[in-house]
C-alpha cells in the first residue's frame, strides 16, 4: 500500500514537472535585439533606423516635435501677473470677475469680455434666491474692459444685461466669448434659466445665447433665442453647454464648448458645433466630444490646424493638444500650472488661416478666493507663455518648475487619510 502511494505521488510530481517544463518551453520569450547602444551626445534628431521603445517611438512619430521641450513649439510654462485697474470691494466677495473671453485687438486697443457679478452678499451655495447668488456666476452680467498694454485695464461697464423672465438669461448671463465675423461683433454666452441648487436642476444646466453689435463698444442686440442648444435627452451634452468659444475656419464659425457627462466625478469633455450663420443653426460634429478632458475651452489656430489648452480635469489635463483638422486632437505637450479659464490673445482667431501663429499671452481667473471666510469670488490675472511660432523665449521652456515646499505641504494628507494610513501600518 505504502509502495503504491509512493509511486502515485512520484507520478504526479513527474507529470507536473514535465508540464511546467513544457509551459516554459511554450512561453514566448522576448527575442534578443542585437544593436548598438543608443548614442550619447550625438542624439539623432531624425528617427534612427533601429528598434525603439514605445517611449522613443512616440518622441519621433508623435506630436511632440522634437527631443526636448525646448524644441516643442506647443510646450510652454505659464507666468502670471496681477492686473491693474479693477476694484474688488476689498475682496469681500460682493464683486466677482471671471471667465475672460479671448482678447481681441481693435486698432490699438485690446478688448475682452467677462462674467461680472455685483451682489449685496457673496454666493450662498445652498440658499440662492432672487437677490442672493447660489454660485459665483449667478445673477451676473457680461461686462468688458479695454487696455493699451494688456496689463492695465479700464473697466468700460456692461455689454449684455440679463433678459426679462422667462427668457434664457433672465437668471444670469455668464462666460462670454467673442467672434468677429463679416464686419460685425458677436458675443456668445451661457444663458441661465436656473442655477444649480434651484429645484429641478441637474447641475449647472444652461444653453448658449448670443448678441450682435457693429462695434466692440456695443450697443449689443440679443438674438433673443438659444443659438446653441443642449443635446437631446440621453446625449452627452443634454444639460450643459458651457464656455462657447468661437473661431473661424474654412469660412465657417467653429464653436467649441464644454459639456458635462454624468458620473461621479463628472466626466467633462469638449465638443464642436459648426455654422455659416453666427446665430445658427449650428450643427454638432458627429465625432463629438472631440477633446476628452479639460474644463474651460481655449483654442487657437496653429500651423494648418488648431491647438487647445486642456487644463484642470480628466485623463489628459495639463496638456496642450493639436489637431490638424480641428477635430482629431492628440497630446502635443504635457505641462503644469496652466491658466484657469484662459482667454488668450489670438490675433488670427477669425482670419480663416491655415498658418496659425499661436499665442503668447492672455487672461485667466483665480476662483473660490476667500471661500473659507464666506467671501467667495474670482479675480483676473494675466498669463504669458511661448506657444507662438513667432516668439522664442527659452525662459518659457523650463520643464522643472521649482515650487516652495509650502505649496506641497498645502496639499497635505487629510485627517481621514492619515487615519487610514495609521490603521494599515
Ligand atoms: C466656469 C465655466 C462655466 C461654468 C462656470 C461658469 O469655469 O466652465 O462658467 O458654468 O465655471
Amino acid at each position: 500500500m505504502k509502495k503504491t502511494l509512493f509511486s502515485m505521488v512520484s507520478l504526479t510530481l513527474l507529470i507536473s514537472c514535465n508540464q511546467s517544463k513544457e509551459e516554459s518551453q511554450n512561453k514566448p520569450t522576448t527575442p534578443e535585439i542585437v544593436q548598438e547602444d543608443f548614442p550619447y551626445g550625438n542624439v539623432p534628431r531624425e528617427k534612427p533606423d533601429r528598434k525603439l521603445s514605445a517611449a522613443f517611438e512616440r518622441i519621433y512619430d508623435g506630436t511632440y516635435g522634437g527631443l526636448e521641450v525646448t524644441s516643442n513649439e506647443l510646450f510652454s510654462n505659464f507666468k502670471y501677473t496681477p492686473l491693474e485697474g479693477f476694484d474688488y470691494h476689498g475682496h469681500d466677495g460682493t464683486v466677482s470677475r471671471r471667465d475672460a473671453s479671448k482678447v481681441i485687438k481693435v486698432d490699438d486697443t485690446y478688448y475682452f469680455w467677462y462674467t461680472h457679478r455685483e451682489t449685496s452678499v457673496p454666493p450662498d451655495e445652498n440658499g440662492g434666491n432672487d437677490t442672493i447668488p447660489s454660485r459665483d456666476w449667478d445673477l451676473s452680467e457680461i461686462w468688458y474692459a479695454t487696455s493699451k498694454d494688456g496689463f492695465t485695464w479700464k473697466e468700460q461697464g456692461v455689454a449684455v444685461t440679463r433678459t426679462e423672465k422667462p427668457n434664457p438669461g433672465w437668471r444670469s448671463v455668464s462666460t462670454p466669448d467673442i467672434l468677429v465675423y463679416k464686419g460685425k461683433y458677436y458675443l456668445y454666452y451661457q444663458a441661465y434659466l436656473n442655477m444649480p441648487g434651484a429645484p429641478g436642476t441637474k447641475g449647472d444646466d444652461c444653453p448658449v445665447a448670443a448678441s450682435v453689435a457693429n462695434s466692440p463698444n456695443g450697443p449689443w442686440t440679443p438674438s433673443n433665442k438659444i443659438v446653441l442648444d443642449n443635446g437631446p435627452e440621453g446625449s452627452w451634452d443634454q444639460y450643459v453647454i458651457h464656455d462657447p468659444y468661437p473661431l473661424v475656419r474654412d469660412g465657417k464659425i467653429y464653436i467649441y464648448y464644454k459639456g458635462e457627462m454624468g458620473g461621479n466625478p463628472k466626466v467633462r469633455a469638449q465638443g464642436l458645433a459648426i455654422s455659416e450663420n453666427p446665430f445658427g443653426p449650428f450643427k454638432k460634429h458627429p465625432l463629438n466630444p472631440v477633446i476628452n478632458s479639460g474644463h474651460e475651452t481655449a483654442l487657437f489656430p496653429f500651423k494648418e490646424g488648431l491647438a487647445a489648452l486642456v487644463s484642470r480635469h480628466g485623463l489628459e489635463h495639463n496638456t496642450i493638444q493639436y489637431a490638424p483638422d480641428g477635430v482629431n486632437f492628440e497630446v502635443a505637450a504635457i505641462t503644469g500650472l496652466m491658466p484657469i479659464a484662459p482667454g488668450p490673445y489670438v490675433p488670427d482667431a477669425f482670419t480663416n488661416t491655415k498658418d496659425g501663429r499661436g499665442i503668447s499671452w492672455g487672461l485667466c481667473h483665480f476662483r473660490n478666493v476667500g471661500k473659507a471666510e464666506g467671501k467667495s469670488h474670482s479675480y483676473f490675472a494675466r498669463f504669458d507663455c511661448d506657444l507662438s511660432l513667432d516668439v522664442d523665449d527659452p525662459l518659457m521652456k523650463e520643464s522643472d518648475i521649482l515650487n516652495h515646499p509650502d505649496i506641497y505641504f498645502k496639499f497635505g494628507l487629510t485627517d481621514e487619510q492619515r487615519k487610514r494610513i495609521n490603521q494599515t501600518k
